[in-house]
C-alpha cells in the first residue's frame, strides 16, 4: 500500500508550500473543529505523507476559521467505549495520533485561533511549538463531559506547566486566555489574530533554515525523556539512520550479501 498516496479528504485540508511546509487544517467549523474518527484517519494519512515526503520539512496544524483550533472529540460520535466511525468500531484513535506527532522527525507547529479545548487542547500540547492568536482559549473539559486523557494530556501537561497548575487545569476545567497560557509556558508566543498565519510561517521558516538532522535528533532526545523505551528507540533510530549511511554500516550489509566476513578493522575509532 503506497503510504504517500493520500485518500480523498473530507474533514481536513492538506496544503503544501514550495519551501517544505505542510499545513493540515481541521475543517469542521460547525462543531468548532471537533474531530470524529474520519478526521483522525485523515490526519494519520496526512502525517504519514509528510513523514515519507523528503521535501516536506515541517507541519503546521490548525483549525478552519477563527473560532476554534479544535474542540476535541465529537461528542455526537462518541459511543460505548470510544468514538465510532464508518466501521462501527469504537476507538480512542487520537491517542495513536499523539504518538505519530511525537514520532514525526519533523517539527509540528500548532497555529491556534479560538478554542483549543478538551482533546483539542491536547493536540496543541503534543505539537512541538504553539503560536496562538490573542483570541485563543485553552483548557481541559473532560471531567465535565465524562472523559479524561491520562496520557500526554496529564503527565506531559504537568511537565510543561507544573503539577499544581496541571491539577488545576483538570480538576477545575477552567478556560485560560492566550496570555495566561503563554505565562504558563503552554504556548510559545501570542500575536494579534490578523498576524497569526504570517507569524506562524515566520517561525516555521526560521526552523527550516536549520539542519534537519539536528532538528530530528533534538526532537527525539527531548521525547526520549518522557517516552521511555519508545522514546529511546526513536532517538536510537536517528543514530541507526546515520550509521546506515556510513562506510562501516555499509560494509556489514555488503559482506553479508557477498557471503564473506565483514572487514570492520578500518573503522575502529580512536577514543
Ligand atoms: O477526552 C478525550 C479523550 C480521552 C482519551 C482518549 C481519547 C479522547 C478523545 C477525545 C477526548 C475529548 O475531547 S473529551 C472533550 C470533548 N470536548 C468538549 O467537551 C468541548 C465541548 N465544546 C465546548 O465546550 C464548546 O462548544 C466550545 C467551548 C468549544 C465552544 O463554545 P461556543 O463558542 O459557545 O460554541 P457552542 O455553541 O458551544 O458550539 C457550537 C456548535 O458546535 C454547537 O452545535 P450546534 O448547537 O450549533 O448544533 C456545539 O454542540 C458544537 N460542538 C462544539 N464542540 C463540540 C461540538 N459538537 C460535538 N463535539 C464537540 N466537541
Amino acid at each position: 500500500i503506497p503510504l504517500r498516496a493520500l485518500p480523498a479528504l473530507t474533514d481536513i485540508r492538506y496544503e503544501r508550500t514550495a519551501d517544505g511546509i505542510a499545513k493540515m487544517t481541521i475543517c469542521r467549523p460547525s462543531v468548532r473543529n471537533a474531530f470524529r474518527p474520519q478526521t483522525l484517519r485523515e490526519l494519520e494519512h496526512a502525517l504519514m505523507h509528510a513523514r515519507d515526503t523528503p521535501s516536506i520539512r515541517l507541519v503546521i496544524l490548525t483549525g478552519e476559521g477563527t473560532l476554534a483550533f479544535c474542540s476535541g472529540g465529537d461528542q455526537s460520535a462518541r459511543g460505548h467505549g470510544g468514538y465510532v466511525g464508518h466501521d462501527g468500531i469504537p476507538r480512542l484513535a487520537v491517542l495513536d495520533l499523539h504518538i505519530m506527532m511525537r514520532r514525526l522527525p519533523k517539527v509540528v507547529i500548532a497555529m491556534v485561533a479560538g478554542y483549543a479545548v478538551g482533546g483539542g487542547h491536547i493536540l496543541h500540547l503534543v505539537c512541538d511549538l504553539t503560536v496562538a492568536a490573542e483570541n485563543a482559549v485553552f483548557g481541559q473539559t473532560g471531567p465535565k463531559v465524562g472523559s479524561f486523557d491520562g496520557g500526554y494530556g496529564s503527565s506531559y501537561l504537568a511537565r510543561i506547566v507544573g503539577q499544581k497548575k496541571a491539577r488545576e487545569i483538570w480538576f477545575l476545567c477552567r478556560q485560560y486566555s492566550a496570555e495566561e497560557a503563554r505565562a504558563m509556558g503552554l504556548v510559545n508566543t501570542v500575536v494579534p489574530l490578523e498576524e497569526l498565519e504570517v507569524e506562524t510561517v515566520k517561525w516555521a521558516r526560521q526552523v527550516l533554515e536549520k539542519s534537519p538532522t539536528a532538528i530530528a535528533c533534538i526532537k527525539a532526545a527531548m521525547n526520549a525523556d518522557g517516552d521511555g523505551h519508545a522514546g529511546l528507540s526513536q532517538l536510537a533510530g536517528e543514530a541507526t539512520r546515520m550509521f546506515y549511511q556510513s562506510e562501516e554500516g555499509k560494509e556489514g550489509k555488503k559482506a553479508f550479501l557477498e557471503k564473506r566476513k565483514p572487514q570492520f578493522v578500518p573503522y575502529v575509532q580512536e577514543t
